[in-house]
């Protein structure tokens, strides 16, 4: 249900959009297989804990552990998403962009310049069906307010269209993107 709202949402032009495509990302990197009795576990009172604050069940909290501990020990081994790792998950080889930049930000919630689990997993959270319509509206709009003034103002959307469409390798005129900008606006 939460994929056929995703791509409405698509078809729609939403803030949501990026939200969906970024949610469907991880959750397809989820692994089938526990990766179990590991010293490298989560505490359970962690998984309790998040699964309290979100709007995860403590087993997919687990789940997500799993993959976290795969993305954070991509590149370098120190259990925490740093930005080339999260571009090497997210963007493949692709170079970074406005969008890539504005994701990790939000992930990013301490503002460190790596991501924890925590991070990772209240930041996903955002993305989950069950999630109130207002956490993910407020996502998307810290996504496009990219001077952070609580408006978003013409120009940064535009980035931000610009962006998405580069990410697309879609070519579009610059005439088209100003009409896709005022049909948002
Ligand atoms: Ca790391």
């Amino acid at each position: 249900m939460f994929l056929t709202s995703c791509s409405e949402d698509l078809h729609s032009g939403s803030f949501l959009d990026s939200g969906c495509w970024v949610w469907i990302f991880f959750m397809g990197c989820l692994p089938t297989k526990h990766v179990g009795h590991s010293p490298r576990s989560l505490d359970p009172r962690e998984a309790v804990a998040l699964a309290a604050e979100t709007s995860f069940t403590v087993n997919e909290v687990e789940a997500l552990y799993d993959l976290f501990r795969k993305l954070s020990n991509s590149i370098i081994k120190d259990g925490l998403i740093h930005k080339e790792e999260f571009q090497l998950a997210l963007f493949r080889n692709k170079k970074k962009n406005l969008f890539f930049d504005r994701v990790f930000d939000l992930f990013d919630q301490k503002r460190n310049g790596v991501i924890e689990f925590g991070e990772f997993v209240r930041s996903l959270s955002v993305f989950h069906p069950d999630t109130p319509e207002e956490q993910k509206v407020a996502f998307a709009f810290r996504l496009y307010d990219l001077r952070q003034t609580g408006f978003i103002e013409r120009h940064e959307l535009k980035e931000m269209v610009l962006a998405l469409l580069d990410e697309s390798d879609l070519n579009i005129t610059s005439d088209a993107v100003e009409m896709i900008v005022d049909r948002l606006c």
